[in-house]
């Protein structure tokens, strides 16, 4: 059948392992998908949705243990521990091969084992990479189907070149008889999301929820690609990819990295508040990126698909997804409501009555257990965004005109600022993060740095990394064109504790100065942190109230910047001798221009 002689050989060794009831190929067609789907119904996985309200899609609940990413059972397993650097969890391959091999050993008994064949990026796209993924859940497969492109066509292209093999596992074998739960999956202590960086391999055991299941997404398209990009110098970044066009016309593309939960689909599907400047999304949470021909860095969005947070997102909040899962959607630990449509917290309109919880109990508000898990997701195709790039699938990729971090920073940070170069900007890239209050979960108050939004994706020892951006500039075929750096920051509070700045749609005022920075149009106010706007060049007309308060939005207090200093020493500590120069350089370089 195929000939690609490594693919059968693998596919046969792990059917060898795992004692499959039977081996499928998923050819990635309508009828495949459909016959899944009805066998998923069939057997109480899952609830086909009303025809009228979201036709041709379906519901999911999950096992309540099985909700999330699980980053303590996430491993790269790289040959030294120092490659994996302080902010992954460690373990030698060859021991994580064999603690696994006795997870799998059997591990899909009773049930069917797919391979999918999947491509991150467009087909053919010089950008792109192919990956097989093998898993013995029928959920994952319909998922993949949406947030990748997959099926026979990936097979044909792969032909004899190698591919990212990826396993994946529910770890929940069915004795023979044995009834199967709704969702089946394994205790959290036998979890295990392993990645091999030195051999491009993902071993998946235990969860069949998101990022821990579908292995196209954070453990291909982040963890692993990260280390390719690493040593084939590229990027593999957690950034959303959008188009901004101006009221004279004008196109920009820009790649923005947030932390998970900032906001990163909303912005990637904004509508502009200022009349004449229109937004076009590419992605809404990863881009690849590699110098084209022309000197200009362009990216794809290696998926195919929006995994989006389903609760809060609302015709108000942002139109462009509830548009994009209209239809065709699958939809997973939402609420299910009596005539078999979803509803979650904030979606706009009050709960109907009956409406049946994630776990599965009629919903009760006494009880102030929410209708949808927080983390409840909607698997969508990214072609239903009405805001949809014409060149999302554009082989090529965009030509990216600015790069922005941000994070959610109540104090201290600015709406925007520019950087004062390329190092500036990696620099402001490694010192991103979110002020964490939450210590109800289990973290430290305090700035939780998350560098790039990269701290539970990037494969690697993050000091290579920040030193991997520092090359990419240094490399660039032309420095004049590489995109300009900003960090924005949405969130910073009053002495009254709301938000000052409105977000949202309103967000296009900030990216329109970033446009006419990249632009050349406007001029800006140094400050020690870097450029940021005059009051007067943002755009505030129509927002009520907020000229009072454009001083505090754009304010950068030095003494609020020297204690920013020690934390930010405090933590480039961790990454020891592999921290660049030139970041120690960018640190020291802030203080004096502080001081
Ligand atoms: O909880 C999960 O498994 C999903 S995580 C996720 C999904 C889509 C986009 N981003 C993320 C993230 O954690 O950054
Ligand atoms: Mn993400």
């Amino acid at each position: 059948m195929e000939k690609n002689q490594k693919l059968i050989q693998w596919v046969k060794e792990w059917e060898t392992r795992c004692q499959p009831k039977s081996v499928h190929w998923c050819d990635g067609s309508e009828k495949e998908n459909q016959e899944l789907l009805d066998l998923m119904v069939q057997s109480g996985a899952a609830i086909k949705l009303n025809e009228e309200k979201r036709p041709n899609s379906y519901y999911f609940q999950s096992d309540p243990s099985d909700v999330a990413r699980v980053e303590n059972r996430t491993f790269i397993c790289s040959e030294k521990e120092e490659d994996a650097g302080p902010t992954n969890n460690w373990c030698a391959p060859a021991e994580m091969k064999e603690i696994l091999t006795g997870y799998f050993d059997g591990s899909m008994k009773g049930r069917t084992m797919y391979v999918i064949p999947f491509s991150m990026g467009p087909l053919g796209s010089e950008i792109a990479h192919i990956g097989i993924q093998i898993t013995d859940s029928p959920y994952v497969v319909v998922n993949m189907r949406i947030m990748t492109r997959m099926g026979q066509q990936v097979l044909d292209i792969l032909g004899d070149k190698d591919f990212v093999p990826c396993v994946h596992s529910l770890g929940a074998p069915l004795q023979e008889g044995q009834q199967d739960s709704k969702w089946p999956s394994a205790p959290i202590e036998d979890k295990y999301i392993s990645h091999f960086p030195d051999t491009n391999e993902i071993w998946s055991y235990g969860s069949g929820y998101g990022g821990n299941a579908l292995l196209g997404k954070k453990c291909f398209a982040l963890r692993i690609a990260s280390n390719m990009a690493h040593r084939q110098g590229w990027l593999a970044e957690h950034m959303l990819i959008m188009g901004i066009t101006n009221p004279k016309g004008v196109k920009k593309y820009i790649a923005a990295a947030f932390p998970s939960a900032c906001g990163k689909t909303n912005l990637a599907m904004l509508i502009p508040t200022i009349p004449g400047w229109k937004v076009e999304t590419v992605g809404d949470d990863i881009a690849w990126m590699k110098f084209g021909d022309d000197g200009r860095l362009y990216a794809i969005n290696p998926e195919a698909g929006f995994f989006g947070v389903a609760p809060f997102t609302s015709m108000e909040t942002n139109p462009n997804a509830m548009l994009s899962c209209r239809a065709n959607t699958i939809f997973t630990n939402t609420g299910l409501t009596p005539d078999n449509d979803i509803w979650w917290e904030g979606i706009g309109y009050d709960i109907p009555e009956g409406t049946i919880t994630w776990t599965n109990e009629k919903y009760d508000a006494a009880n102030r257990k929410p209708a949808a898990h927080p983390n409840a997701r909607f698997t969508a195709p990214a072609y239903q965004c009405p805001a949809i790039d014409k060149d999302w699938e554009n082989p090529k990729g965009v030509p990216i005109s600015a790069i922005l971090f941000g994070g959610r920073r109540p104090g201290t940070l600015p709406l925007i600022y520019q950087s004062f170069d390329w190092n500036h900007g990696v620099f402001m890239g490694s010192i991103a993060g979110s002020e964490v209050t939450a210590a109800a979960i289990g973290l430290k108050a305090g700035v939780r740095r998350d560098p790039f939004a990269m701290l539970p994706f990037c494969g690697y020892h993050m000091g290579d990394y920040f030193a991997h951006w520092v090359k990419t500039g240094v490399t660039a075929p032309d420095s004049s064109k590489l995109p300009k750096i900003f960090n924005v920051n949405w969130f910073r509070k009053g002495s009254d504790g709301k938000f000052l700045w409105p977000g949202y749609g309103d967000n296009i005022r900030a990216l329109a100065w970033i446009f006419d920075r990249v632009e050349g149009t406007v001029d800006a106010v140094q400050t020690p942190i870097g450029f940021i706007p005059k009051k007067e060049d943002i755009n505030i007309a129509g927002l009520d109230g907020i000229e009072s308060k454009m001083d505090e939005i754009l304010k950068v207090d030095a003494n609020e910047w020297v204690a920013e200093c020690d934390l930010i020493a405090e933590n480039y500590g961790q990454f020891g001798d592999r921290l660049p120069k030139e970041m120690t350089e960018q640190l020291e370089k802030l203080k004096a221009r502080l001081a």
